[in-house]
């Protein structure tokens, strides 16, 4: 396809034509996800101004701090049925923080709404079942990794990423894409075959457009479009069978309390372990004092004991003398 028809189908997709019919959903969710800096903002930057065929904008805070536990998951539309998200909150991704990273992959929590998000299981409980109120069962959710190649991956990075990628395939049911960023700044074929060995199988690569680097291509538009024509045609196919909203979202719920109830039985596991080890070391402590003690007074008494013998010795001495 060249451009301008792929750029009409993109445009042009609608849940409706799928072989069943929309089954419930009506619009496709892309949900960006990955570490601070590697590109997302940017990436949406670069969807609208390749889709829309505007001034280049920036729509998305590029290179903005995503800013403590303040969570907004932003929505930017692109087409009628496409919209994508800007997940906030993945500075980091300790085991602590990736819970609320799947309830924002699971799509469960309020988009475009302040969220102060706690790590504790209670809370995401509480969180989870507020957010029923007015549940979204319409959206059909695209995990998509972004991830910048300048980086790189070291092996130590490499379990992480997978537990997440792993994680974010059995919530959404779809294998996330890949999207790789900076792909002229570092090696991007070191990069790719990481992703590979970790199961991803779609993965997309790009320079996003930024303010000072908009100048369009053919082949930078046909790298973004490429990835979107990829989306849609796996959005299709999943749509080619019978779906279930509703039971998909109680699905999602479930893994997403289960992994947070897990989280907390582990932690609680591991501060008891912590204030066991803690009371174990006083007692050994106390132990060592008792003993110390003891020695000092047997020393002591031994010194008194040799002094007494001393003594007698010295009198019987000076009895003698005297
Ligand atoms: N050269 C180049 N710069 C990029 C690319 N993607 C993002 N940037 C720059 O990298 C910085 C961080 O990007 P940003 O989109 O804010 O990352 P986010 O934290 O994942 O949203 C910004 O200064 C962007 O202009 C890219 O593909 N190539
Ligand atoms: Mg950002």
């Amino acid at each position: 396809m060249d451009i301008l028809e792929l750029r009409e189908y993109i445009n042009s997709f609608k849940l409706d034509n799928c072989a069943l019919g929309n089954q419930g959903y009506n619009r496709v969710l892309l949900q960006l996800f990955g570490y601070l800096g590697h590109g997302k903002s940017s990436f949406i930057n670069s969807c609208k101004y390749v889709l829309q065929d505007g001034e280049f904008k920036t729509y998305a805070d590029a290179g903005q701090s995503d800013g403590g536990k303040t969570t907004r998951r932003i929505t930017y539309p692109l087409t009628d049925t496409i919209t994508v998200v800007d997940n906030r909150g993945c500075a980091t991704m300790n085991s602590y923080e990736t819970g609320e990273i799947f309830a924002q992959l699971g799509n469960l929590l309020p988009l475009d709404q302040e969220v102060v998000w706690d790590t504790g299981y209670q809370s995401i409980m509480h969180r989870l079942v507020e957010s029923d109120i007015d549940a979204n069962y319409s959206d059909f959710v695209v995990p998509i990794f972004v991830y910048s190649v300048k980086k790189g991956i070291t092996e130590e990075e490499v379990p992480e990423i997978k537990d997440l990628l792993d994680n974010a395939r059995t919530l959404t049911g779809l294998d996330p894409i890949v999207v790789l960023t900076f792909k002229t700044q570092g090696d991007l074929t070191g990069v790719q075959a990481k992703f590979r060995n970790m199961g991803t199988e779609r993965i997309f690569q790009l320079e996003n457009f930024t303010q000072s680097d908009r100048l369009r291509t053919r082949a930078r538009y046909q790298e973004i479009l490429t990835f979107f024509h990829g989306v849609l045609k796996d959005v299709e196919f999943r749509m080619s069978e019978k779906r279930d909203p509703p039971r998909e979202r109680a699905e999602r719920k479930k893994f997403i309390l289960e992994f947070a109830h897990e989280r907390e039985m582990k932690r609680e596991r591991e501060q008891k372990e912590q204030a066991m080890a803690a009371q174990q070391a006083k007692r050994d402590r106390a132990e060592r004092d008792r003993a110390e003690r003891e020695r000092v007074e047997r020393d002591r008494q031994r010194a008194r004991e040799q002094e007494l013998e001393r003594e007698a010795n010295k009198s019987w001495y000076s009895r003698l003398f005297s």
